[in-house]
C-alpha cells in the first residue's frame, strides 16, 4: 500500500480527519501557543485522487494487510532503538561537555527529534547522501559517522571528522556521504539538490546504471520561509531529482513561533504547489516516519522524483546550549515530553514482544560505553597543527597563507601580532 500516490497531479489535496494538522474546533497541542490557525477554514474532503494522503490512514491499512501485523521485525526494531538511544545519549553527553568548557561556539542539540533522523537515515545505503543544518550531530551518527569522530570534532581535535576545523555546526564525512552541516539556514538545500543532480547525471548522462543514489535534505520549519527552499523545490521537481526534502517542524525558529512567521503553516502543501507529493507525518513516531520515508526514498531511487515531507516534531532543549529556553510554554513542553519518541518505541517493542526489557537495557549499556569511549578519545586526541588553519580555505594557499619560501605565514610569530608582511 502506497502512502501517497506517485502520479503527479495538481488537483486539490485530499485531506482526512485523521490528519492531525486539520483545523479543529479545539486547538491541537501541536500548534502550540498561538491562535492563528483557528482562522483557517477547514478544507473540503473529496474523493479525488491526489498526491497527498493521510499517513495515519495509510498506516492503518498497512497494519491490516501486513502478515505479521507489525511494522518492523525484531532486528529492525533493535537497530532503530539503538540508533535513537545513541542520538539521545550522545547529545546529553554533549551538554555536559559543553558546560565543562570542552566545546567552543554554539552547540544545538537534537533531543526529541530522534524519530526523524533514525526513521529516515537508517533506510539509506552508504552511497546515499545526507545534508543537515547546525543541528547535525545526530544525522551524522545515524549515517554511520563514529561517535568518537563526532565528539572529537566537537572538541576541535585533529581526530574529528573534519580534523577539528568544522566544529558542532559543520559535520562532514566524505566516507559516509554526510555532505555537511550548514550554519546558515537554507544553505544546505541547494547543496543537497546538487548532490541529487549529480546522481541523476551519472545515471542518465554518464550511463552508470548503479548510480541510483538518493539525497536527504534535513532542515527546519523556520528555514521554509527562506528563498533557497523554493528555488530548490522548483529545480528538483522540474528535473525529477532523487531527493527527499525533510522538514523537521519543531514549531519554533529560535524564539519565533512557526505560526507567527509563515503565511500558511502547513508546510507539506508546498510540495503539490511545485508538482511533487507533500506529506505530513507525526515526527514523534519513528514507525510512521519510517513508513513515509520508505515510500519517498523508494520513489526517488526509482527515478520518480522528489518528495516534501513535513515531520511534526519537538526539541526538548533550548534552541542552543546558550538558550535558557524561557519563551516556550511549559504546558507545550510537558505535552511533547509525554510523547517522547524513544519511550514510545520502547513501549511498542515490549508490548509486541519484539524484544525484552533486558535486551533493551543491554543496548543502553552498550551505548553508554560507546559514549564514554568517545569522550576519552576526544580528550586524549591532539589539537590540530596551526598550519592546518589555511587548509581547505583556499584552493591554493600559496601567495596568501604560504610564503614564497614555502613556510606557512601563520607560523611567523608576527602573524598573530598582526605585523607580519602578508
Ligand atoms: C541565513 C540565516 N539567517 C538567519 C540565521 C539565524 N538563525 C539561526 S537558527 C535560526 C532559526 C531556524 O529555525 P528552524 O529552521 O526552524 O530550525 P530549528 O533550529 O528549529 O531546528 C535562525 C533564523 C541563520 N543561521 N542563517
Ligand atoms: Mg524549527
Amino acid at each position: 500500500m502506497s502512502v501517497f500516490s506517485t502520479t503527479p497531479n495538481l488537483s486539490l489535496p485530499l485531506r482526512s480527519n485523521a490528519n492531525p494538522i486539520l483545523p479543529s474546533p479545539t486547538l491541537t497541542p501541536f500548534f502550540g501557543s498561538t491562535r492563528k490557525f483557528h482562522s483557517i477554514s477547514p478544507i473540503r474532503l473529496s474523493n479525488q485522487t491526489s498526491i497527498v494522503a493521510s499517513v495515519s490512514d495509510a498506516l492503518k491499512t498497512n497494519t491490516l494487510t501486513s502478515p505479521s501485523n507489525l511494522l518492523i521485525t525484531k532486528e529492525e526494531g533493535l537497530v532503530i532503538y539503538e540508533d535513537m538511544i545513541l542520538g539521545r545519549s550522545f547529545e546529553d553527553m554533549c551538554a555536559q561537555m559543553y558546560y565543562r568548557g570542552k566545546m567552543f561556539g554554539f552547540v544545538h542539540l537534537y533531543n526529541g527529534q530522534e524519530a526523524v533522523s533514525t526513521g529516515f537515515i537508517k533506510l539509506l545505503k552508504k552511497e546515499d547522501s545526507v545534508v543537515s543544518t547546525y543541528r547535525d550531530h545526530v544525522h551524522a551518527l545515524s549515517k554511520g559517522v563514529p561517535a568518537r569522530a563526532v565528539m572529537s570534532e566537537l572538541f576541535g581535535k585533529a581526530t574529528g571528522c573534519c580534523r577539528g576545523q568544522g566544529g558542532s555546526m559543520h559535520m562532514f564525512s566524505k566516507e559516509h556521504n554526510v555532505i555537511g552541516g550548514f550554519a546558515f539556514i537554507g544553505e544546505g538545500i541547494p547543496v543537497a539538490t546538487g548532490a541529487a543532480f549529480s546522481s541523476k547525471y551519472k545515471r542518465e548522462v554518464l550511463k552508470q546504471a548503479d548510480a541510483d543514489y538518493v539525497t536527504l535534505a534535513f532542515f527546519g520549519d523556520g528555514t521554509c520561509n527562506n528563498g533557497q527552499f523554493y528555488e530548490c523545490l522548483n529545480m528538483a521537481a522540474l528535473w525529477k531529482l532523487p531527493i527527499v526534502f525533510v522538514v523537521e517542524n519543531n514549531l519554533w525558529a529560535i524564539g519565533m513561533s512557526h505560526l507567527r512567521a509563515t503565511s500558511d503553516p502547513q508546510i507539506w502543501k508546498k510540495g503539490p504547489a511545485f508538482g511533487m507529493p507533500g506529506v505530513h507525518v507525526d515526527g514523534m513516531d519513528v514507525l510512521k516516519v519510517r513508513e513515509v520515508a520508505k515510500e519517498a526514498i523508494g520513489r526517488a531511487r526509482r527515478g520518480e522524483g522528489p518528495t516534501l515531507i513535513e515531520c511534526e516534531t519537538y526539541r526538548f532543549r533550548g534552541h542552543s546550549l546558550a538558550d535558557p529556553d524561557e519563551l516556550r510554554d511549559p504546558a507545550e513542553k510537558a505535552h511533547y515530553a509525554s510523547r517522547d519518541p524513544i519511550s514510545a518505541l520502547k513501549k511498542y517493542i515490549i508490548e509486541n514482544k519484539l524484544a525484552s526489557e533486558l535486551e533493551l537495557k543491554n543496548i543502553e549499556k552498550k551505548i553508554d560505553e560507546v559514549i564514554e569511549e568517545a569522550v576519552e578519545f576526544a580528550e586524549e586526541s591532539p589539537v590540530p597543527h596551526r598550519s592546518q588553519l589555511l587548509e581547505n580555505v583556499f584552493a591554493d594557499p600559496k601567495g596568501f597563507g604560504i610564503a614564497p619560501d614555502g613556510s606557512y605565514r601563520c607560523e611567523d610569530p608576527k602573524f598573530t601580532q598582526g605585523t607580519a608582511h602578508v
